[in-house]
């Protein structure tokens, strides 16, 4: 059967959270839905700020084109649009598409009679997002404390971010955050390799199924987690992944404004360090 007229079988109405059955269509393969629109709205309408933003100069050099946060002055004011202003609303439309997408999702998992599962994954990575640019610079009273919309510049805020701490990797939620990242990658690693293993056999033999992929980890490490459970795995360690990561950086500031490495200073009169 070929895809389009595959999927038709699964183009049903309803589910919709807003608008009832008007923007219930598709265009081609893509479900639209009154949250599909408002997404390309903001996405483009976000994107044409980013460039009108890029025009004003000084350059077209794409590593170096950075649209920049009001400065801290501004507190938790709006700021004229070439000294900061862009940002807001290019921030605004960001989060305004990010949600309508995630909504969106929610609208094709109501369709399909399926869970949340994928919706609420992208609603943690747009925690980790709002984390940096909003919920941060509120907590610390400055729009200005976000981090600027540029290749180049980011990663000089992430640096500076992490130097005002001393040494970020002293954070010990970063460090959960890192431990995540890592854990996931190497289960991933281990799953991807494995499926692929079982479907690829050698040469003349039959392609194996989840029994011969459950035998092979009871044999490597005395315990197979299974074919469901492996999936349940890989989204807690990646929702923990962002997850961490954006309270590592609500800790770092609004809650502990100084040096990470000496945050670790009482490990020296009470612990392991031996009281010295
Ligand atoms: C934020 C993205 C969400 C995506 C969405 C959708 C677009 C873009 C465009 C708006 C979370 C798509 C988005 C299409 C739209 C526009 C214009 C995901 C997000 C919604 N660190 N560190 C992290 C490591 C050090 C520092 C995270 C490692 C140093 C700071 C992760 C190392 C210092 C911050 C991580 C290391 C330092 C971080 C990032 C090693 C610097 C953050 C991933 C091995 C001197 C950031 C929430 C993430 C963070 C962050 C890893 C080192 C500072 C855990 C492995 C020691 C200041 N670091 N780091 O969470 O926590 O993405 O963000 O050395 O702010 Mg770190």
């Amino acid at each position: 059967m070929a895809l389009l007229s595959f999927e038709r079988k699964y183009r049903v109405r309803g589910g919709t959270l807003i608008g009832g059955d008007l923007f219930d269509f598709w265009v081609g393969p893509f479900y639209v839905g009154f949250f599909g629109i408002v997404t390309v709205f903001c996405a483009l309408f976000g994107t044409a700020l980013i460039i009108f933003g890029a025009a004003l100069g000084p350059t077209w050099n794409i590593w170096l084109i950075s649209i920049n946060p009001p400065s801290i002055d501004y507190k938790l004011g709006l700021a004229p649009l070439r000294e900061g202003g862009l940002w807001q609303f290019i921030t605004i439309f960001a989060m305004g598409a990010f949600i309508s997408w995630a909504l969106r999702e929610v609208e094709i998992c109501r369709k399909l009679g399926m869970g949340y599962h994928v919706p609420f994954a992208f609603g943690v990575a747009i925690f980790a997002f709002a984390a940096l640019n909003v919920i941060r610079p509120f907590m610390l009273g400055a729009w200005g404390h976000g981090f600027p919309y540029g290749i180049y510049s980011h990663l000089n805020w992430v640096w500076f971010t992490g130097y005002q701490y001393e040494n970020f990797h002293y954070n010990p939620v970063h460090w959960v955050a890192i431990t995540f990242f890592f854990t996931t990658t190497f289960a991933l690693a281990l799953h991807g390799g494995m499926v692929l293993s079982a479907v690829n056999p050698q040469k003349g033999q039959a392609i194996k199924t989840p029994e011969h992929e459950d035998t092979y980890f009871r044999d490597t490490i005395g315990y197979s987690i299974g074919t469901l459970g492996i999936h349940r795995l890989g989204l807690f360690l990646a929702l923990n992944a962002g997850f961490w990561a954006g309270i590592g950086m609500l800790v770092s500031g609004p809650i502990y404004a100084g040096s990470w490495v000496e945050w670790w200073e009482f490990l020296r009169v009470t612990g392991p360090m031996g009281g010295n």
